[in-house]
């Protein structure tokens, strides 16, 4: 009897220590990574999609926690929102930067924090390639010249190749990576085509809201309008009202043929109709890639640089319902 009770103690005494040991490198192994994600803003559809798909990716559930900051497109709050993981002191950080410049010194206090930065969707401009360990995003200027090639065979299939062409330019936020892109695409096939014009340049910022209001202002001076481009699908959605206003049709059966980028739903429902001509299109569901390099790095591995995502352009005359069902943005 007394031995059984020796036994018994000895073995729970055991398990105790067991457990504590287990314990000791139970959070260890559990541990969450902690990830500071420094959003622009939510100026368009494609923001939408793109911040639930890092959001989603980002989880807990997939061993994350994740600080998030939209900075309403604003670059001090970015700067802010940095600088409050850097005190925060979190494993990752990672940026959406709104424009190009004007990154170095923050990226450089993170830097010396020996906290690793991961840049998605726009880049930056800084000459110090150290000042991040990575990127993941679309290819602007390829989206442009995807876009200006379908303009341009699209008028050759119209019989209008070489009569004079009016395009009005409405871009995205100056200095971002896509307007770069996208507007050094249009500018080249400008020069390229002596007899297309541009009629306008409208700095947009990505927003509905203000697109309509430029376009709006324009018509009221200047009607002679063949093309559109606009640098995302909310300014798209901004220039139609403004078309509808002032009473001018658009689409494959109006007067201006209608450019957009982002290819988001709406937007390709919109181009299904045939009211936007043609969508180049853009990938924001950058969140599993995000985590991705997270992970390789979390395994000691350094991940490519610069990591570019394939992309294709939509028309109006071959999209179909069956396409669009199996988009996930
Ligand atoms: O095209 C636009 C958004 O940087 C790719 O930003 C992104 C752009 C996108 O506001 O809709």
């Amino acid at each position: 009897m007394k031995k059984r009770k020796v036994f018994l103690g000895f073995f729970i005494l055991l398990l105790f220590l067991l457990c504590a040991c287990g314990r000791v490198s139970g959070p260890e192994e559990d541990r969450l990574i902690r990830v500071g994600f420094s959003q622009l803003g939510s100026e368009s559809d494609w923001r939408a999609a793109n911040t639930k798909s890092m959001t989603a990716a980002l989880s807990e559930q997939n061993g994350f926690e994740l600080l998030f900051d939209n900075a309403k497109q604003k670059q001090e709050n970015q700067l802010l929102a940095i600088r409050n993981f850097i005190q925060e002191e979190v494993d990752y950080i990672v940026l959406a930067p709104i424009m190009e410049s004007g990154w170095e010194d923050v990226l450089q206090e993170a830097k010396e924090a020996e906290i690793p930065v991961i840049l998605v969707d726009r880049q930056i401009s800084a000459e110090d390639e150290e000042l991040y360990s990575c990127w993941v995003g679309s290819d602007f200027r390829a989206e442009g010249d995807m876009a200006v090639q379908w303009l341009e065979e699209e008028l050759v299939r119209s019989g209008k190749a070489g009569e004079p062409l009016r395009i009005l330019h409405i871009r995205g936020t100056d200095g971002a990576t896509a307007q770069i892109g996208r507007t050094a695409a249009l500018e080249s096939a400008v020069r390229r085509h002596p007899e297309w014009e541009i009629a306008g340049v409208l700095p947009g910022e990505y927003t509905e809201a203000k697109s309509y209001e430029l376009v709006r202002d324009f018509l009221k001076t200047d009607r002679d309008i063949d093309v559109i481009y606009s640098e995302n699908d909310n300014m798209c959605f901004g220039a139609m009202r403004a078309l509808e206003e002032a009473g001018l049709s658009y689409g494959t059966d109006g007067q201006i043929m209608l450019i957009s980028f982002d290819a988001a739903q709406h937007a390709l429902q919109l181009c299904l109709e045939g009211k936007i001509n043609a969508c180049m299109e853009c990938n924001p569901l950058h969140g599993p890639r995000v985590a991705d390099l997270i992970r390789q790095m979390e395994r000691g591995e350094q991940p490519e640089k610069q990591n570019f995502v394939k992309e294709t352009l939509f028309r109006a005359d071959t999209l179909t319902e069956d396409i669009l069902q199996k988009r996930e943005y």
